[in-house]
């Protein structure tokens, strides 16, 4: 093969490994898995495990008889307040992006069951998270000094984002064989 030809493949790699990770990672979570957006489903729970990032999305399932989807803000949330929502969807199978970050609001507009507990708040991270690092060992501090309790990183969800460095090293393998090619 000529060699502006592998520079060529070299380039659309290096593209290809900047862009794909972001795409490849976009995760839809269906709301309350297969128990869906309900009643007697605890939210808390279920928002316990993941980790959102702007591109990913939600997806509302359930009666549209029985049930729908007002975003709302914080105060609004806290007193189920559903007189003027941000956001209301009814269809019973509803897809909310996730596109930009910030916390987000949800709650049932039916009856009383913002108030029995069909009601959460995710927050929404601008990008996948650096993984926790561990505690680097402590240096022999003044017995004065106070240790400053570690922030908590948020827990990474157990989908598909542990992909992304196997995917990566996977293109770094890609383009050091292609290398070989040309020198
Ligand atoms: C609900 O929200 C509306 C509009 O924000 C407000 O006028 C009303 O007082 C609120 N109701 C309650 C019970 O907080
Ligand atoms: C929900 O909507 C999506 C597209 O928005 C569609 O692919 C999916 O099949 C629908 N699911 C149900 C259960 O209707
Ligand atoms: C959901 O479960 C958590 C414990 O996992 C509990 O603290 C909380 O009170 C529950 N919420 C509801 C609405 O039952
Ligand atoms: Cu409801």
């Amino acid at each position: 093969m000529a060699r502006k030809q592998m520079l060529a493949v070299l380039v659309v790699a290096a593209v290809s490994m900047a862009t794909l990770p972001a795409m490849a990672r976009a995760t839809e979570y269906v709301v309350g898995d297969d128990q869906g957006w309900d009643l007697g489903v605890n939210y808390t729970d279920w928002v316990q495990s993941k980790m959102f990032v702007v591109g990913d999305s939600l997806v509302f399932r359930y009666s549209p008889d029985n049930h729908n989807v007002l975003g709302v803000t914080g105060p609004a949330f806290r007193a189920c307040n559903k007189t003027s929502p941000l956001k209301t969807l009814q269809s019973g199978n509803d897809t909310i992006p996730l596109s930009s970050p910030g916390r987000r609001w949800y709650i049932c507009g039916k009856a009383n069951h913002c108030e029995s507990g069909q009601k959460f708040v995710i927050t929404v991270l601008s990008s996948l998270q650096p993984p926790a690092t561990p505690p680097a060992p402590t240096p022999p501090a003044p017995a004065s000094a106070p240790t400053p309790p570690a922030p908590t990183p948020p827990v990474p969800g157990s989908s598909n984002k542990i992909i992304i460095p196997e995917y990566q090293s996977l293109m770094v393998a890609t383009v050091a064989v292609l290398m070989t090619f040309i020198i």
